[in-house]
């Protein structure tokens, strides 16, 4: 769809964002990138946002029209559909289908990691954490073959699963999770997607500063355990 121009409307620290634009990347298709405050939602993102929440991605087909697509799983689908380039889905409905429901799990560990983030007392904090590594054990047992979830060619999965570990990428700098603790597979699983240039390419150099931001001003336990 070479005619066809694509906003994708993100926020600076969004996990669900970065899903999308690893897949533009991915798929090499270019795009413009345009930042909310979810703190301040503006009047125009909140028109065309159903549940303002990002990422959006605004779709301009060349007679004008505009459609504007929520939900980053669907967004993700819609490129893979749409675009040349790489095959992001496996071709067989049942792995595409296991494929799916792994994107879904990656899902699940955010909202996980969302409480484990904010969390400010060492109990909820202890939960959450224990919480994530059982998942990521459970993760363990599907990968067989390195590189990627697949083995050699590069998903979807890989591309829900690089903004989770990024987080940790940060974490890690601050004080030890043991999240990954014993896990070899997912270990190399996480070195491997975060040499990717598409991941690498899905945030703003500023990442980690913003994070850090984000931590203090949840007056995060992360924080206070490392002090
Ligand atoms: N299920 C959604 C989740 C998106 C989401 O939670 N986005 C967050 C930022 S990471 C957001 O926009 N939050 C604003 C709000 O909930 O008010 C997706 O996959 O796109």
């Amino acid at each position: 769809m070479p005619d066809t121009k694509l906003v994708l409307v993100s926020h600076h620290l969004c996990p669900y964002v970065q899903r999308a634009a690893i897949t533009l990347a991915e798929k090499g298709a270019p795009f413009e990138i345009r930042y909310v405050d979810l703190s301040a939602k503006p009047d125009w993102f909140l028109a065309i946002s159903p549940l303002g929440k990002v990422p959006l991605l605004i779709v301009r087909q060349n007679d004008g029209v505009e459609t504007v697509l929520f939900e980053s799983a669907v967004i993700c689908e819609y490129l893979e559909e749409t675009q040349p380039g790489l095959r992001l889905h496996p071709a067989d409905p049942l792995a595409r289908a296991r494929h799916r429901g792994w994107m879904e799990f990656g899902s699940s560990i955010l909202s996980d990691l969302w409480g484990f983030e904010t969390a400010k007392d060492e109990e909820t904090y202890e939960a959450k954490r224990k919480a994530l590594a059982d998942k990521f054990a459970r993760v363990e047992t599907e990968l067989k073959d390195a590189p990627f979830f697949a083995g050699a060619a590069f998903s979807l999965v890989d591309a829900v699963f690089a903004p989770i570990f990024r987080y940790f990428d940060v974490f890690d700098t601050i004080t030890p999770t043991g999240v990954f603790d014993g896990l070899r597979r997912v270990a190399a699983w996480r070195a491997e997607l975060a040499l990717r240039q598409s991941v690498r390419d899905a945030v703003t150099h500023d990442y980690a500063d913003r994070l850090k931001v984000f931590l203090v001003n949840h007056d995060a336990w992360l924080l206070k355990r490392a002090a």
